[in-house]
C-alpha cells in the first residue's frame, strides 16, 4: 500500500513535517476498519461509553472509555490516569492486538520508532458533540508521541498555536484518518469543533477517535 504523508494544511510532506512533529496519515486505517470497529466493541462491552464530569463541574459532551494499562478519567477531584474503571472497579479491558499493531506501525510510518502504548482513550461524538481547545497533559512522558485514530463521521479538527489564545487552523479529518503528534507539536492546543450529522455509515451515525498514548 501506497503511504501519502500530508501535512496539516493537506499538503505533501517533506522533512519540515516531521520536524514540525505533526503527521496526518490519510486512510491508514482504512485497510483494517472493519476489525477495529469490532475489537472497539469487545472494550466498550465491559467499559461502557460514558460522560464523564470535569473538575470545574461540566459533564463532557464527548463520551469516553478506555482500554489498556492505564485510562483517562475525569471527575471532581481532577484529570488522571488510571488503572482502575471507576465506572466498574475493574481494570480496563487490555489493548486489543488489533490496536496496539495499529499504534506501533502509524507511530513508525511517522518517524517515531519503538512507541509502546500503554493506554488508549476512545472517544464518541455524535452530531452536536464538540471538544473544545486543550492541551494533553496528563501524561508522565511527553517524548512519545500520541497517535490518534479517525472512525466514522467525518470532523473538523482544531490545531491550535502553544498558547490558548492563538487562533486555530481547521483539519477535516476522515474515516480512517491517523495523525502522529509528537516532538515540538505534542504540547499545542487542539480540540474538535461540533460534530455535524452525516450519513450513517460503518459507525452508525457517530464518530469514534481512538487516541493511543504512553502514559505511566
Ligand atoms: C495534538 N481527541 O482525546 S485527536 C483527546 O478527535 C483529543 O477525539 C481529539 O484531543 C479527537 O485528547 C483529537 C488528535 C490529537 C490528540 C492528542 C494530541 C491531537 C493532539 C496531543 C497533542 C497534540
Ligand atoms: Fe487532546
Amino acid at each position: 500500500m501506497a503511504i501519502v504523508t500530508l501535512d496539516l494544511f493537506g499538503e505533501p510532506s517533506g522533512g519540515l513535517i516531521l520536524s514540525e512533529g505533526a503527521v496526518v496519515l490519510r486512510g491508514f486505517a482504512l485497510p483494517v476498519d472493519v476489525p477495529l470497529l469490532t475489537a472497539l466493541g469487545t472494550v466498550v462491552a465491559r467499559a461502557p461509553f460514558r460522560h464523564m464530569v470535569t473538575p470545574g463541574g461540566f459533564t463532557m459532551s464527548v463520551a469516553m472509555s478506555n482500554c489498556g494499562a492505564a485510562g483517562w478519567v475525569t471527575d471532581r477531584r481532577g484529570y488522571r490516569y488510571d488503572a482502575i474503571d471507576p465506572d466498574s472497579g475493574q481494570p480496563w479491558p487490555a489493548l486489543p492486538a488489533i490496536f496496539a499493531d495499529l499504534a506501533r506501525r502509524a507511530a513508525t510510518a511517522a518517524g517515531f520508532d519503538g512507541f509502546e502504548p500503554d493506554a488508549c482513550l476512545i472517544n464518541r461524538y455524535q452530531p452536536g458533540t464538540r471538544l473544545t481547545l486543550h492541551q494533553d497533559k496528563n501524561e508522565r512522558d511527553y517524548t512519545a508521541p500520541i497517535v490518534s485514530v479517525s472512525l466514522g463521521l467525518p470532523a473538523v479538527f482544531l490545531w491550535g498555536g502553544s498558547a490558548r489564545g492563538d487562533r486555530p487552523r481547521r483539519v477535516p479529518l476522515s474515516h480512517g484518518d491517523v495523525v502522529v503528534w509528537g516532538g515540538p507539536a505534542r504540547l499545542t492546543y487542539h480540540g474538535v469543533d461540533t460534530l455535524r450529522a452525516g450519513e450513517p455509515a460503518l459507525t452508525g451515525g457517530v464518530r469514534y477517535n481512538l487516541t493511543f498514548r504512553r502514559a505511566l
